[in-house]
């Protein structure tokens, strides 16, 4: 069994730690990536950390992760809301799937609150900040050994 996690980040989320510190904290992308290899490490695991600011590169990511991954961390940003599209690919995941955010999304506008992600998600962690990634990390090397 593989033990590579992809970790996949969606649209505008390299611009994390750089605008709106109240809802998304400070921390950047670069670092919430270092914070995943530390704990995958730890656990065993490698990951594929990846940002993409469009659908279709989000879309390919999930069909390589058919082959080469054991589970999907997925924070798919603006797309959760809005592309069947990515559904659909990772209806294809037979592994399991955690989708995340680093807000609670259903706090805020009515537009955040219905993910499309969500109805093929194993688990969905919200609202815990750049630290949701290291325990989502930890749940995925659960769920992928422990079902
Ligand atoms: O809380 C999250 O992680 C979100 O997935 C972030 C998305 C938003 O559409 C979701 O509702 C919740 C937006 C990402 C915007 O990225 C930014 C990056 C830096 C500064 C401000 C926004």
């Amino acid at each position: 069994m593989s033990k590579r996690i992809f970790v996949l980040n969606g649209p505008n989320l390299n611009l994390l730690g750089q605008r709106e510190p109240a809802i998304y904290g400070t921390t950047t992308l670069a670092e919430i990536e270092m914070r995943c290899e530390t704990k995958a490490r730890g656990l065993g695991y490698a990951i594929d950390f990846r940002q993409t600011n469009f659908e279709g590169e989000l879309v390919e990511s999930v069909h390589q992760a058919r082959q080469e991954a054991c589970g999907i961390i997925i924070n798919p940003a603006g797309y959760s809301f809005t592309s069947v599209a990515l559904l659909d690919s990772l209806k294809m995941f037979d592994g399991p799937k955690i989708e995340l955010h680093i807000s609670n999304i259903h706090t805020r506008e009515a537009i955040y609150h219905n993910s499309l992600v969500s109805r093929t998600a194993t688990a969905v962690i919200a609202g815990l900040g750049a630290a949701g990634y290291e325990l989502a990390i930890e749940a995925m090397a659960g769920l992928v050994e422990r079902g």
